[in-house]
């Protein structure tokens, strides 16, 4: 834990994450905002969650494995924490330390609109677990991808096309996307000056202007930041 703690104090680099319901176009505007960073100079990480290391992308598939339905919240919980306590230590810190910025597709949002929102735990006992991994490490920019349940359930199912059998989590009620959303936007109420809420049922273009937007914005805030060592692409 004082490792940890030590290690955090030595951040420099920036950390921006992407959240949002299924099928809101995280993967598709992560590529956005590594794009607008590089473009300033910046070096970019690139990333997700849960995954993002070996033991860490094992982890997620046991959580998106659908045979494994009827999992325990609190288990679900507590692996989104032990991958997270992983990515963090053998990934996000050593890259902000170095000076990188780190762009993580889903983070610690995530799990207080899934395993709170969605699943009903105690955001309490989430917000001590987030305390215990994360020594007061947080993202200093969230874009939120805001749009209906229904359409981002129809979006992923489209991509993923209609014979593909769904993970555990895609596998959930258009009433459980409904609750994470709300969980995300009440979070983004609590939180303005970080989470930025980006519509996201609008065209691709349209979303991707306001993407690299508030990314541009966030830049000229910080004053930022040139890098020009080598790119690291995530997984
Ligand atoms: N989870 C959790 O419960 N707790 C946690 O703490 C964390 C995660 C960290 C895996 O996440 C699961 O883990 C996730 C929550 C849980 N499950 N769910 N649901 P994931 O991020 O890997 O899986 P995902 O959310 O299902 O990602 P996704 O379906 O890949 O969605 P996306 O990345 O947001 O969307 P996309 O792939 O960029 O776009 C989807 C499709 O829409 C694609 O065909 C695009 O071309 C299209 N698209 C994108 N933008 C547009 C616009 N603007 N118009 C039209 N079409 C568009």
């Amino acid at each position: 834990m004082g490792c940890l703690m030590n290690a955090v104090s030595g951040v420099r680099g920036r950390f921006i994450t992407l959240e949002g319901i299924e099928g809101a176009g995280k993967t598709t505007q992560l590529a956005v905002v590594a794009e607008v960073l590089q473009a300033a100079g910046i070096t970019v990480v690139t990333t997700r969650e849960p995954g993002g290391t070996p033991v860490a992308e094992r982890i997620r598939a046991l959580l998106l494995d659908p045979n494994h339905r009827g999992m325990a919240a609190t288990s679900e919980l507590l692996l989104m924490f032990a991958a997270r306590a992983e990515h963090l230590v053998q990934r996000i810190i050593p890259a902000l330390s170095a000076g990188h910025w780190v762009v993580c597709d889903r983070f610690t949002d995530a799990t207080y609109a899934y395993q709170g929102g969605g699943r009903g735990l105690d955001q309490r006992q989430i917000a001590q677990l987030e305390a215990l991994v994360q020594a007061g490490l947080h993202p200093d920019l969230t874009l939120l991808l805001d749009l209906p349940a229904a359409e981002g359930i129809a979006r992923a199912r489209g991509r993923r096309g209609e014979a593909a059998s769904p993970d555990r989590f895609e596998a959930e009620t258009l009433a459980f996307f409904e609750r994470v959303r709300a969980a995300y936007l009440g979070r983004a109420a609590q939180a303005p000056a970080r989470i930025r809420v980006i519509p996201a049922a609008a065209p691709l273009a349209a979303v991707s202007a306001a993407v690299a937007a508030a990314v541009r914005d966030h830049l000229g805030h910080t004053g930022s930041g040139v890098d020009a060592a080598a790119d690291h692409p995530g997984p």
